[in-house]
């Protein structure tokens, strides 16, 4: 008979998450991934100025901020049809990539490592699962004092975005029509200061740290894999080139490589606590409609799919999108390729930044429409970010995000297929069902969000009026 393991609220990642799993003869057999509490930022958005747009949003969540920034700027320039100058687009980028890089390393040293590391025996390391550790007292000993270090090398990050972002996690210099601070030689030297330090802990710890992962843990290449179609929107637009991307968007499928079509992208509702008219087939359409007592719901996340496929996105998907990374689909492909990337973007950002030009613009001036629509598609540190903004009488008439976190930890849809994590996690074996680590080390390598993924209520006022 199958027996139940319940997880909740999954430690290390951001937000309330519950995992559930059936095992049978110590494999699992079934998965449910919950995200347990409401976003419904999609409520806060209605009526408000457009513009506010990128700031609020940006309070989706605390660590993806300069994502929801860029989306919600692309999505205000669509639909006012806005061409930002060159220095703009440099800045914001140096913006994204610095709070990519934060992600990164929280991601790797925090949120997995201690998934294979056994810490030092006090908190946060404590409690912890007892399982096989792999790695010998030497080596755990240095991948802590890694741990450590790369805790400043975060906060080096942040101050790299606060140069041109203002202050973080939420930044101000991200805006529709540009940027808000302008290129110095000076500003240019304090990024770059601080960058050199990043990029060095990069090569130097993070880098080989994973290999002796890699090493350690070869059959995690095995384990985890989830949906075989991979999503990116692309990542880092390009100064030179309008609507291009440095890191190209693009779906595969069936190893196939398409185009991404904005309008196969659609949101199923059935197993999530939303009126079912809240399902949206153009998502421009969608709503936001809370149901918390529906009947065979078990999640504030959406269902999102793409041409009704479940799909995975994140960092391995844009590596293998750009053909940079094609070893395989696993868990420790999806660490392993967060690793890589974050190397690529240092890289990208020390080129970047000498690309700016003091002096020159970085604010396109615009006139705000009566009317308009626009999608904001952008890649996040999780993978793809989508922002739907309606707007009618100079006023935000619908707003919609979607979310990388919603496209990996999404529950089933109408079709009753599981949502990625919860593929990644159908057929891998638990060898001890009092300490299942093996779940937390395949979901975590997803680098999960569900406070994005989710829909928060305003706290002024009562979710009884959203409730039918
Ligand atoms: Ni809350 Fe986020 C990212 C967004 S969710 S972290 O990256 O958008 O996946």
């Amino acid at each position: 008979m199958a027996q139940k393991i319940m997880i909740s609220p999954v430690t290390r990642l951001n937000g309330f998450w519950r995992l559930d799993v059936e095992v049978e003869n110590g494999k699992v057999i079934d998965a449910y991934s919950s995200g347990i509490y409401i976003r419904g930022l999609e409520k806060i958005m209605q009526r408000r100025d457009p513009r506010d747009a990128v700031y609020l949003t940006q309070r989706i969540c605390g660590i993806c901020s300069s994502a929801h920034a860029m989306a919600g700027s692309l999505a205000l320039e669509h639909a006012y049809n806005l061409e930002i100058p060159r220095n703009a687009v440099i800045i914001r980028n140096l913006i994204f990539g610095a709070d990519l890089l934060q992600n990164h390393l929280r991601h790797f040293y925090f949120m997995a490592l201690p998934d294979y590391a056994e810490g030092p025996d006090e908190p946060p390391f404590i409690p912890r699962y007892k399982a096989e550790y792999r790695f010998n007292k030497k080596e755990t000993e240095k991948l802590f004092q890694n741990y450590m270090e790369s805790i400043d090398m975060s906060r080096l990050c942040h101050e790299m975005l606060t140069i041109y972002g203002g202050k973080a996690p939420h930044n101000h210099g991200i805006l529709a029509g540009g940027a808000s601070v302008h290129p110095t030689a000076d500003n240019i030297r304090l990024y770059l200061f601080r960058l050199e330090q990043v990029k060095r802990f990069i090569d130097e710890k993070m880098l080989p740290d994973m290999e002796l992962l890699i090493e350690k843990y070869a059959d995690y290449f095995q384990i985890g894999s989830g949906p075989e179609t991979l999503l990116t929107y692309g990542m880092f637009p390009r100064e030179d080139k309008r609507g291009e991307f440095y890191l190209h968007p693009g779906v595969i499928s069936k190893d196939q490589l398409q185009p991404v079509n904005s309008d196969l992208i659609h949101e199923q509702v059935k197993h999530s606590w939303f009126l079912d008219t809240d399902a949206a087939t153009d998502i421009m359409q969608g709503a936001t409609n809370f149901y918390p007592d529906k009947e065979g719901a078990y999640s504030w996340i959406k269902a999102p799919r793409y041409q009704g496929q479940v799909v995975q996105t994140g960092p391995l998907c844009r590596l293998w999108v750009a053909e940079e990374y094609r070893h395989g689909i696993s868990t420790l492909d999806r660490i392993y390729a967060r690793c890589l990337e974050a190397k690529k973007v240092a890289d990208y950002l020390q080129e970047w930044v000498q690309k700016l030009e003091p002096g020159k613009p970085i604010y396109q001036e615009y006139e705000p429409l009566r009317d308009a629509k626009g999608i904001g598609l952008v890649e996040a540190m999780r993978g793809g970010l989508g922002h739907w903004i309606e707007i009618e009488d100079y006023h935000i008439k619908n707003y919609q995000v979607i979310t990388p976190s919603a496209w990996n930890m999404s529950p089933r849809d109408d079709n009753g297929l599981p949502g990625a994590v919860e593929q990644s996690l159908i057929g891998i074996s638990i060898a001890d069902f009092k300490n299942p680590i093996e779940i937390g080390r395949v979901a975590r390598s997803f680098d999960p969000c569900s406070s994005c993924a989710v829909q928060v209520y305003t706290p002024q006022e009562s979710l009884e009026q959203y409730i039918i």
